[in-house]
């Protein structure tokens, strides 16, 4: 490169930077076609995969209990709760691939287990219950950090959240809708609703990410208008919306700590465990090797399709050159 080239360059950056700054500033919307820096790149392709491959984990614990629901409606409706996780993996493989990176390498991480996913993901449904408590709680934990993510800089992800949004809506009253009916069932039922709420209640409560004095991401994040509130804050916000909620099914949560500070106008919660968070993302938890097995190999068995697709394009693709030709 020359130095007259160098120069062209380094100012197109200092503009590109500015036009950045200004958009950040003005919590405007950055377009795929916008400059922008390299680190903002790389950490929405960070989240945004990361989230994309936790939407595509994420069905499993689910999808486990399909051919089990206890009735034709709860099956269909499982069905359709499955069929939309895998929905939401696709839109935001989308918006990540619009940063650059192609969706096999990103989907090649998660295969590698390079990747993170979520880790509630790493945790069983063992009953029909728990299938209520992943609706109402992890459902719940996950509209609570996704609604400000539709308001996230990056325009690609914002527009992909409005609608995984609304149909985690939905998602969470059917979770919750599952819980009613066993909590006002019988003595078996019950109990069977609060077991769920105890394995569920700390892994849900780690959605959110580690304290905020030990996430790294954090604040560039929300300094970059990606991320509009902590993770401190948004856990928060969840236990208030949730505690209700549990009196409202007859249900209750298995932490000594949680009563309501009038002071602090929320609800102080117990230490969670973040020992154990960190061993799960790092690949320790009761479901990882499984969760990645079954991928692997659903992965392998959809190679056809991959194929078939590609031929079919390459088809298509000869036959318009005749059709120009
Ligand atoms: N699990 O600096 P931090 C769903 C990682 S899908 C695993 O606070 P950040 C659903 C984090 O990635 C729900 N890893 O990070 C689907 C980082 O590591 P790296 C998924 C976690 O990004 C099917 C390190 O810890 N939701 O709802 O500022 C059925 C330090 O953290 C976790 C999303 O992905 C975790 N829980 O904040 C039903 C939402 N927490 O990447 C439901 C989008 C943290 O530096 N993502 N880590 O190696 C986000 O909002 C943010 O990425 C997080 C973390 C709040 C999760």
């Amino acid at each position: 490169m020359t130095s007259q080239q160098t120069t062209a360059n380094q100012e197109e950056i200092t503009a590109g930077q500015e036009r950045f700054n200004e958009l950040i500033e003005a919590d405007s919307r950055v377009e795929p076609t916008d400059w922008m820096p390299a680190a903002y790149r790389k950490t929405l392709t960070r989240q945004i995969s990361q989230h994309a491959h936790s939407e595509i984990i994420g069905m499993q614990p689910e999808a486990n209990w399909i051919t089990r629901a206890p009735s034709l409606k709860r099956k269909a409706i499982l069905m359709a709760k499955v069929q939309d996780e895998a929905g939401h993996g696709l839109y935001l493989y989308s918006a990540a691939e619009t940063l650059g990176t192609p969706r096999d390498e990103l989907v090649q991480q998660l295969l590698d287990g390079r990747a993170k996913y979520s880790s509630i993901f790493n945790y069983p449904a063992r009953t029909w219950a728990d299938i209520g408590a992943i609706g109402w709680l992890v459902d719940g934990a996950a509209i609570c950090n996704q609604v400000p993510l539709c308001r996230a800089s990056y325009a690609p992800y914002g527009r992909a959240m409005v609608r995984i949004c609304k149909e985690e809506s939905f998602h969470q009253r059917q979770g919750w809708e599952i819980l009613y009916e066993l909590s006002h069932g019988t003595p078996a039922q019950k109990q069977m609703a609060q077991e769920a709420i105890n394995r569920f209640y700390g892994p849900a409560l780690q959605m959110f990410g580690p304290p905020d004095d030990d996430s790294p991401n954090s604040q560039q994040s929300m300094e970059w208008n990606i991320k509009r509130f902590s993770n401190d804050e948004l856990r928060q916000r969840f236990v208030d919306m949730i505690v209700p909620q549990a009196e409202a099914l007859g249900l209750t949560f298995e932490d000594p700590d949680l009563k309501w500070n009038e002071e602090r106008g929320h609800y102080d919660f117990g230490e969670l465990d973040w020992e154990e968070f960190k061993s799960v993302i790092k690949g320790n938890g009761p479901c990882n090797e499984q969760r990645l097995q079954r991928r692997n190999q659903a992965h392998d068995e959809g190679a056809w399709v991959r194929e078939a697709a590609a031929a079919f394009a390459e088809k298509y693709h000869h036959n318009d050159t005749a059709l120009v030709a």
